[in-house]
């Protein structure tokens, strides 16, 4: 019995792939290269290899990419499509930690098996460029880079808070501790220390990084995670001087964003830390302040943050003067308003600010009102107070009860105020960021040294380029300590160099994806980091296919090494990646007892197609979770590639739904695609067929002329797969070919079976190949054209229109394709059917939707 066996063909056209290097992409210059081609770089973000291998999310994007590589060389582009490891790093260090092997071990397996897996896919990379950033030929290169950056003066070393996490044993980037202080891997508690330690001075590039968004090609929910981190503010710095007490006389600083608002600012706010405390505390209010500084040194940044939570605060004594009108208010000390940011100190105006809103009425401070609400805007607090309505609004308007103002509309107010403050040393416009400067430096052993030596003097400096790499020394005991000492301090032959004491921390893990990109582009330069020709001929990536979850790490770390690179001429433009997709997250089902408690999906009972408690034999509830081994849901690829084979694999999982978005798995939906291939597999090898590969006995497509009724199917799926791809619309360009595969009939002529060969065959390479093979041809279809359509066989020629009287369906009829309103119309009225149904009236009112209805109203 013939059937279709991707057991046994897929690894056979896999082989067939590598032996002959089908996907080997030369660069400029090289032998092959064909200069009048226009180029397509598509990238995937290159994993991690993780001790799980591959699970279901990775050929998400892997396949969606493959397919617009195949598509794109069939389209006549020269395609840059490569893969490789991140393999240095935290992860991979915990990994070996847990399995208590070495990572430089652990590494090198958990690439062999993520390998084979991918290839097991029938990707079409150039595996000729494939590179792992834990190899010395590979983070030579990264050392290099930092000599750059370091001589352009966007490396130092500072005493800094950093975020410290005792389990992991190391710092940890403000990226890389969540919003409640706990560590992004593992998520264990981080606490704030002052360290000395290296910073890459990413704030230079705020701006640019900004400004350079607009261009890009970028989901825009990306962009504003990106602007809303970067976090500019534009206002100003207001002085306000001492009043009385200990301190009196002494400028006092806010930052504002609102200086339209100065009028209405009926007391200051200093933060805890902020260093004038002590000093503005008058004798009576002095011991209350030191109670209440020292109880918020312990409370989280989050819990200060929350605005739901209660405020809290304390009254130094002292007052202020408005710089603009002279009256002075009262100075407290709250935290909400943090050291870390602006000044460490506002003047709150709690009639346009809801967080001073709430302190005034905790309080009982005075709200004074300074911008009429705009027509239509709604308060964002009320409250009663002494038979007082009091509002706070925080949109623009007029300014009212502020003379210097009065009338006029907030732009023009805030700059009118500034440049009074300005002309009288009382303030100054500001700009500032939230973006602070990137920390650099980890404690731990798996991860770039850095090329740098200490001289007699402790003065860093960098090892000369031709001296690199700075190898990573072999540590068999390379675990974190738990002290600040990081690991490679006990390397003892290699910590002391002829030239100094070696840097003992390494860089982050970001810092080996902050450039992968540019490597693949030139993976074999031994002299170089990249070649200048190839840089200018593949640059920029044309599409960059990941998760979202890198928002804020490692896409906005690669754009600031990218524009350091570009302003030293490295790199042509001024962008990595022009256009980023973002994969929607593939989830899992999970079982839950009505009680809520959940049972692992593997031992689940099943009966009559119903989940049961194991146990209980209680009934249990499907919900969607996220793939976890706790919840025993997670699908291992290499099950469903034995099962249905990796055509069937991709297939699916493009099928799923719209590529960007969430979607369930559900291993049971497989079964369809996977008929759909087998379909397709006999429609052009016959139902005769012999499952082996690549027979020699080849196929006799039915001799001409085509079938005209098949001939517009194709037509119409040619058309509709190519505009889907070009769109990203995966699961639809799928759709189109089911719908030419009921339309076909067997035998398809030659000219048929090769166009739809060639449209399956990105989507599923090894079927393709295989048919394109028994079809007679002796080479790979990969750079077959890809087939055109005809536009006039698009179309139909004739068009079903709904007749309605009055709205209710009485007959249909059929008008020539681009019919106008008047042949609708007459063809309706000519309709045996509803000349019956009229008998004899003339519909006052005839109303047309064209290519749709007619609908008659008597
Ligand atoms: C007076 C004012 C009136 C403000 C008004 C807002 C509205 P962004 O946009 O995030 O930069 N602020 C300044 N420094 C602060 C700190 N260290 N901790 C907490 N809050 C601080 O926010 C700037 C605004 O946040 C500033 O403008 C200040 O409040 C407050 F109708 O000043 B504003």
């Amino acid at each position: 019995m013939p059937r279709y066996s991707p057991e046994t063909l897929e690894p056979f056209w896999q082989e067939y792939w590598e032996k002959e290097r089908t996907f080997r992409t030369p660069n400029p210059g090289q032998p092959g290269f064909d200069a009048t081609r226009p180029k397509y770089y598509v990238l995937d973000m290159f994993p991690y290899p993780s001790g799980d291998g591959l699970h279901v999310g990775h050929p998400e994007g892997y396949t969606a990419t493959d397919i617009l590589a195949r598509f794109k060389r069939s389209r006549g582009f020269n395609v840059l499509h490569p893969m490789g490891w991140d393999s240095f790093g935290l992860p991979a260090e915990q990994y070996a930690i847990k399995t208590g092997a070495h990572p430089a071990e652990t590494t090198a397996r958990n690439i062999g098996r993520f390998k084979g897996q991918i290839r097991r896919l029938g990707f079409s990379y150039d595996w000729d460029r494939e590179v792992a950033t834990s190899d010395p030929g590979y983070y030579r290169w990264t050392q290099w880079i930092f000599r750059r950056i370091f001589e352009k003066g966007l490396a130092y070393q500072a005493e800094v808070p950093v975020w410290w996490c005792e389990q992991l044993g190391t710092v940890l980037a403000n990226e890389e501790v969540d919003a409640e202080g706990m560590s992004e891997v593992g998520g264990y508690p981080c606490v704030r220390r002052n360290l000395r330690q290296w910073m890459l001075k990413i704030t230079a590039y705020a701006d640019r990084l900004l400004e350079d968004l607009e261009g890009l090609d970028w989901p825009a929910g990306i962009k504003k995670m990106q602007a809303d981190w970067i976090g500019k503010s534009e206002g100003a710095d207001v002085t306000f001087v001492a009043a009385d007490g200990p301190a009196k006389g002494e400028p006092l600083t806010v930052f504002t964003t609102r200086p339209d608002t100065l009028y209405g600012a009926t007391y200051m706010v200093l933060a805890p830390e902020h260093p004038l405390v002590p000093r503005l505390a008058s004798p009576e209010q002095a011991s209350a302040v030191r109670a209440y500084v020292e109880a918020a040194g312990r409370k989280s940044e989050l819990d200060r943050k929350a605005d739901t939570k209660e405020k809290s605060g304390v009254f130094t004594g002292s007052h202020a003067i408005n710089p603009v009108d002279g009256r002075a208010i009262p100075i407290w000390v709250a935290d909400y308003v943090l050291a870390s940011y602006g000044t460490g100190a506002i003047m709150a105006v709690p009639a346009h600010d809801e967080r001073d809103f709430d302190f005034a009425m905790a309080f009982g401070l005075p709200v004074i009102q300074v911008v009429e609400q705009a027509p239509g805007e709604e308060p964002v607090r009320k409250a009663q107070r002494e038979g007082r309505e009091l509002c706070c609004t925080v949109g623009e308007g007029r300014a009212i009860n502020s003379p210097l103002i009065n009338g006029m509309p907030t732009a023009e107010a805030k700059a009118s105020i500034t440049a009074r403050l300005e002309s009288q040393g009382q303030g100054r416009r500001v700009v500032r960021y939230k973006l602070r400067d990137w920390l650099f430096s980890r404690q731990r052993y798996w991860g770039e040294p850095f090329p740098v030596v200490f001289d007699s003097q402790g003065q860093p400096q960098l090892v000369a380029d031709g001296e690199l790499p700075v190898r990573l020394p072999e540590l068999e005991s390379y675990k974190p300590s738990g002290t600040f000492e990081p690991p490679l301090s006990r390397a003892e032959g290699w910590i002391n160099s002829p030239q100094g004491r070696r840097e003992a921390n390494v860089m982050p893990q970001w810092a080996g994806s902050c450039w992968y990109y540019l490597r693949f582009l030139d993976a074999r330069n031994l002299e170089q980091a990249w070649g200048k020709e190839a840089e200018s001929y593949w640059m920029p990536v044309d599409l960059y296919v990941g998760g979202a979850e890198h928002a804020v790490l490692h896409l906005l770390y690669a754009r600031f090494w990218h524009k350091v690179l570009f302003d030293l001429g490295l790199v042509s433009t001024k962008e990595p990646f022009q256009k980023l997709f973002n994969q929607g997250m593939i989830v899992g089902t999970a079982y839950k007892t009505p009680a809520g408690s959940v049972v692992k999906t593997s031992e689940v009972r099943w009966q009559e197609g119903k989940p049961l408690h194991p146990s209980s034999g209680e009934p249990l509830q499907a919900v969607t979770a996220k793939m976890s081994k706790s919840l025993g849901n997670v699908v291992n690829p290499d099950d469903i590639v034995r099962e249905f084979g990796a055509d069937s694999l991709r297939l699916y999982e493009m099928f799923m739904g719209p590529l960007d978005q969430g979607k369930v798995w559900d291993t049971a939906n497989i079964a369809g695609v996977h008929r759909f291939l087998r379909r397709s597999f006999h429609l052009i090898a016959g139902e005769e067929a012999s499952e082996a590969p690549c027979r020699p006995e080849l196929l006799k497509p039915a001799p001409g002329p085509a079938d005209p009724a098949v001939q517009k199917a194709l037509h119409r799926c040619i058309k509709a797969v190519t505009q889907d791809l070009e769109a990203m619309r995966f699961n639809t360009a799928i759709s189109s070919m089911m719908t030419f595969l009921n339309e076909a009939k067997a035998p398809l002529c030659r000219s048929q079976a090769e166009a739809f060969v060639l449209v399956l065959a990105p989507f599923a390479p090894h079927l393709g190949e295989e048919l394109w093979r028994r079809l007679g041809h002796g080479q790979s279809l990969a750079y077959e054209p890809w087939p055109a359509w005809d536009e006039a066989l698009c179309h139909d020629s004739q068009l079903e229109l709904a007749v309605q009287v009055a709205g209710k369906l009485r007959s249909r009829v059929l008008v020539p394709a681009g019919s106008d309103e008047a042949a609708a119309r007459a063809a309706a009225l000519a309709d045996p059917k509803i000349i019956e149904f009229l008998k004899g009236a003339v519909p006052k009112k005839v109303i047309v939707v064209p290519g749709k209805l007619v609908n008659l109203i008597p």
